[in-house]
């Protein structure tokens, strides 16, 4: 023990970092900051060529036009291949897999896995030019940060009930860049369904219900929600925020504890009006 210190100075003393104690200590340590990354050169003519190519003729949609999902009990449930119709679509564009569709848009590095996928379908993103993490991501392109704005899904509901509804989304990731996807509401896109969050490389359709903190992907998540204002028929809207991504369900549920649904997921809604269209 310091004979020159009361027992209280020494627990004072306990308590302050090592450096105000001893000037002569070395500094507690720190993460190096971050060095920034030297900017890339400009994209090439071919590189530019290849994010930019247009995607192919899109899939004529599998439900009417006229078509509404019905809100039940306080949760709706949608097959992703069952979107009404898509918008914003002339960059990326989700593409049909399964039941007969194989998307031809390249690139598209992997290939039709309907394996376990709800209703044997789901969408993808395509093309799909950022797979990997050193890849260039080129915003309003292969990445969609801000919600709404690549490769827009339309899925019109009748609410009979309003208020708050938790985000279940069944998705699979396959690399590194295809693991995350933005909600929204009559093309209004709350921050409570921003960055929808997965884990990447998972290789199976998994169910995720949370998003992204607004400072980055490695802090706490936060449970993603959609609020229905009152009762009426509104526009549920997913759009593409990294390419290569699929969706193969989701569903909204007034339910906040529920958990996140095995396998399939619960039955699809039933349709409120319009319904599958006739084989083309
Ligand atoms: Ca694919
Ligand atoms: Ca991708
Ligand atoms: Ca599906």
């Amino acid at each position: 023990m310091n004979r020159y210190l009361t027992p209280l100075a020494l627990a004072l003393c306990a308590a302050l970092p090592l450096s105000a104690q001893n000037p002569a200590a070395p500094q507690a340590t720190h993460p190096p900051p971050k060095t920034k990354a030297a900017p890339r050169p400009p994209m090439t003519e071919a590189e530019r060529a290849l994010h930019l190519t247009p995607p192919g003729p899109a899939d004529t949609p599998l439900v009417t036009a006229d078509t509404t999902f019905e809100e039940q009990d306080g949760q709706v449930v949608i097959e992703a291949e069952h979107f009404v119709r898509q918008s914003r679509d002339v960059i990326r564009r989700w593409f049909i897999n399964g039941g007969g569709h194989v998307p031809a848009t390249k690139p598209d590095p992997d290939p039709v896995m309907v394996t376990d996928a709800s209703n044997g379908m789901y969408v993808e993103a395509l093309p799909d030019t950022f797979v990997h993490d050193h890849e260039r991501a080129v915003d309003g392109a292969n990445i969609g940060i801000a919600p709404g704005a690549v490769a827009v899904l339309h899925y019109p509901v009748h609410f009979t009930k309003p208020g708050r509804y938790y985000i279940w989304t069944r998705m699979r990731s396959n690399d590194d860049e295809d693991n995350t996807f933005n909600a929204g509401i009559d093309d209004t896109w709350p921050a409570s369904a921003r960055c929808l969050q997965f884990p990447k490389l998972k290789k199976v359709w998994w169910w995720g219900g949370v998003i992204r903190d607004a400072r980055g992907p490695s802090y706490p998540h936060h449970r993603a929600y959609l609020d229905v204002p009152a009762a009426g028929i509104y526009t549920i809207m997913y759009s593409m925020r990294e390419d290569g991504s699929e969706l193969d369900k989701f569903l909204l549920t007034m339910d906040g504890r529920m958990k996140a649904p095995e396998g399939a997921g619960p039955t699809a809604s039933p349709f409120k009006s319009g319904g599958l269209a006739a084989k083309q």
